[in-house]
């Protein structure tokens, strides 16, 4: 009589220790999934550095320079991407582009202060600005 009392009370304990053991670890994989949310949103908010680069970019689009108008300081490079399914190119008196096809770019850094006024050779009534501070 005594030893069966023995082996059911072995029997409960085993029972109670295995499933202590299976919610303890559902506890800590549940833990583990709130970090790794954590450095996801951090992530999100990495991306707004992108924001700063595209200053320097003027985008040809709907036969227009967007911005037309842009401020830089001196020692900038300034891209210019053609966005329309149509050939534009970028002239001043101080830079030529080549022909820009859609998605074609120019890049010319501006190492002297001044106002800079551009136009597309082929459509002169496509006008933009530099000023250089
Ligand atoms: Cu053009």
């Amino acid at each position: 009589m005594n030893k069966r009392l023995i082996y059911i009370i072995a029997a409960v304990v085993v029972i109670l220790v295995a499933l202590g053991g299976y919610f303890m670890v559902r506890n800590n994989s549940t833990t583990t999934n709130q970090n790794n949310n954590t450095p996801a949103q951090s992530t999100t908010t990495q991306s707004q550095p992108t924001t700063t680069q595209a200053e320097n970019l003027i985008t040809i689009k709907g036969f227009a320079f967007s911005p037309s108008d842009l401020k830089i300081k001196k020692g900038t490079t300034v891209t210019w991407k053609n966005e329309d399914s149509v050939t534009h190119t970028v002239k001043s008196d101080s830079f030529v582009s080549k022909d820009l096809a859609t998605g074609d770019t120019f890049q010319f850094t501006f190492d002297t202060a001044g106002t800079f006024s551009y136009i597309c050779s082929i459509h002169p009534s496509m006008t933009g600005t530099v000023t250089v501070e």
